[in-house]
């Protein structure tokens, strides 16, 4: 498929997708998300795909939804059309592992773009931020939930209400991010993690993720007892026999993806 907006491409068992609209900082305009989307569900059907990177340019991520496209929206347009509908969310729907490599803006739109993926690596250039009250509106993508889960309530009201963004160390203090790297390595330090996952059993990681995912979503007694009943299906998967057989015999483990 030939797409306007991104560039895909595979590295190995890794798919890679890279925001491309460089004169507007990766502005996520309609077609982006669409393109965005195709490129998800074929990642996700390619059994051949075991983890998949979003990534954006030196400059940006991306610098917010496309404000030229949205700024003469009537509030009926956007109700009617359930503006930002699901496809805006289809990273965070993703079964398969995502990571948000992000160098320079990740503002409004990017910045919840980014906390969809499983986690963020991110550069030393990077800079996050909720700027939505500073053109008259207020993140609309799940900036005021997911941020808040991650950051924690002060900080992400401070965000929030002054559109401050933070750099890449402060995303890294509070939690935002999982770890920086140097700019000229993002991306290649983001498919080598992502290969390592891939490497992996799918079907466990695929377990892993969705149980961790639970922990946002449920109350910690119901997210142990979900964990419990994973961990507990993991026993009837061939990788569990493989993975263990393979360390008492001190050799690498041949996973079956069954
Ligand atoms: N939309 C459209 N165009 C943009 C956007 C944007 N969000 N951001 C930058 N651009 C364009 C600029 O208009 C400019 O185009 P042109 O050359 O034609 O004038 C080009 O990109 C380069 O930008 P600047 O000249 O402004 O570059 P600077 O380095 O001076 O500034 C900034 C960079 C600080 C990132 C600045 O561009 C900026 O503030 N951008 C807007 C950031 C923002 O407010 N983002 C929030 C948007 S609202 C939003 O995201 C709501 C979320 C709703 C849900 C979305 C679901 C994913």
């Amino acid at each position: 498929m030939s797409y306007e907006t991104i560039l895909v491409e595979t590295r190995g068992p890794v798919g890679l997708i890279t925001l491309n609209r460089p004169k507007a900082l990766n502005a996520l305009c309609d077609q982006l998300v669409t393109e965005l989307g195709q490129a998800l569900d074929d990642f996700e059907a390619d059994q051949a795909i075991g983890a998949i990177v979003v990534t954006g340019s030196e400059r940006a991520f991306a610098a917010g939804a496309d404000i030229k496209e949205m700024a003469g929206f009537s509030y009926m347009d956007v109700y009617n059309s359930n503006f930002i509908t699901a496809k805006w969310e289809r990273l965070a729907k993703c079964r398969k592992p995502t990571i948000a490599a992000v160098a320079g803006f990740a503002l409004g739109g990017g910045c919840e773009l980014a906390m969809m993926a499983d986690f963020i690596l991110a550069a030393d250039t990077a800079k996050f931020g909720q700027p939505e009250v500073t053109i008259g509106t207020i993140p609309g993508a799940g900036g005021t939930q997911r941020l808040t889960r991650f950051v924690g309530k002060s900080k992400a009201m401070e965000m929030v209400l002054t559109g401050r963004m933070i750099d890449a160390a402060e995303a890294e203090r509070c939690g935002l991010v999982s770890r920086i790297v140097p700019a000229a390595e993002l991306v290649e330090e983001a498919v080598k993690v992502a290969t390592k996952i891939a490497s992996l059993s799918q079907p466990v990681i695929a377990m892993a993720k969705e149980a961790v995912n639970v922990a946002y979503e449920s109350t910690l007694a119901e997210g142990i007892r979900f964990e419990r009943r994973l961990f507990h299906s993991t026993f009837a998967t061939e990788d569990q026999k493989e993975g263990m057989a393979a360390f008492a015999e001190k050799r690498q483990a041949g996973w079956k993806n069954r």
